[in-house]
């Protein structure tokens, strides 16, 4: 029964949604229920969300005998949509012009492109978009930035290599005002291995920006990147705790991960959901909702069949 979960399971944890989605398998018993555990675990639902989800088997196994992949698909979805209950955030974001949403997370997670992608997201539904680029730490980062800014025609107020990131963000919402911008998309660095340097940095960038309007309330939305898996819950508290944070993102659900750390995310801080990445292009790049989240998760059909 379980002859997938078997050959799978050794190539380890970035088949994880590869496993989960083909591998649950088509009748469980409670004899199975370990076996789900570790698929669920596998596919990052984590502590928080896997006993909940075991849980719900359990009792449905006390009425039927044998449940079926599809049951599992059910409750394993119930239990999500309880947990994700008021994780869409809504885009109608307060009426400041220019609103400022700031990218922050750590260093591969995919704040440069999410920037891009929001950039391009906001200029296509008729907002006037300015780019500014916080990470001075990588020079690498501005051009990349800059190079999506051409690309996309977006205006993006730039930075010298090793300059402070908080005059850059300064400028770029003076830029974004004088130029009547609707949205101001700031990136910033995510470099970990001095992470109190970047806690002071990221504080620094909100600070200068009540400098620029004391009445401006920043949208700070932390990037997550779903190949992290669980870690990202710390990552989070984190962030979270030395900057306060506004909404999530998370990236790379394209990919071979799971994806369920962001359920595990949201229980514990209730932080809103604003979209999810897709790819490496700048269309790559969905607003979230739930509905769609658990359809990644659980892809309807029967994938099993395809492999043989
Ligand atoms: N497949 C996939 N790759 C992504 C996604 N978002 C970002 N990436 C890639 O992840 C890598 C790191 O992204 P980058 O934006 O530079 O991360 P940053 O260090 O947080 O700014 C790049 O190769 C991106 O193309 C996504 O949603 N899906
Ligand atoms: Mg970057």
């Amino acid at each position: 029964m379980f002859k997938f979960f078997k050959k799978i399971s050794g190539s380890a944890k970035d088949t994880a949604k590869k496993l989960f989605h083909l591998v649950i398998p088509h009748a469980i018993d409670k004899e199975s229920i370990k076996d789900i555990e570790n698929i669920l675990y596998a596919a990052d639902f984590g502590a928080e969300v896997t006993p909940e989800i075991i849980g719900e088997i359990k009792s449905a196994l006390k009425y039927d005998r044998e449940l079926r992949r599809e049951n599992i698909i059910n409750i394993a979805s119930m239990v999500l949509k309880r947990n994700l209950e008021g994780a869409e955030a809504s885009l109608d974001i307060a009426e400041q012009k220019p609103q400022v949403i700031c990218l922050i997370g750590s260093n591969g997670v995919g704040k440069t492109t999410t920037a891009a992608k929001l950039a391009h997201f906001y200029k296509i539904s008729g907002k006037e978009v300015i780019l500014g680029s916080c990470d001075t730490f990588r020079a690498a980062a501005n051009e990349q930035l800059n190079s999506w800014g051409t690309k996309l025609s977006v205006d993006i107020v730039s930075s010298q290599h090793g300059s402070d990131p908080a005059a850059v963000a300064f400028d770029a919402h003076k830029a974004a005002i004088a130029r009547k911008k609707d949205i101001l998309i700031l990136d910033t660095a995510g470099r970990l291995h001095v992470k109190s340097n970047l806690m002071a940095e990221l504080q620094k960038i909100l600070r200068v920006l009540k400098k620029s309007d004391s009445n401006l309330v920043p949208n700070v939305w932390l990037v997550i990147d779903s190949t992290i898996g669980s870690n990202s819950i710390e990552s989070a508290a984190t962030f979270h705790s030395e900057i306060g944070l506004t909404g999530l993102i998370m990236t790379k659900l394209d990919g071979s991960s799971a994806g369920g750390a962001l359920v595990g995310v949201y229980k514990k801080f209730h932080i809103p959901i604003y979209f999810i990445g897709t790819g490496e292009t700048p269309e790559s790049l969905e607003q979230f909702s739930i509905e769609n989240y658990i359809h990644r998760l659980f892809p309807s059909g029967d994938l099993q069949k395809d492999l043989g």
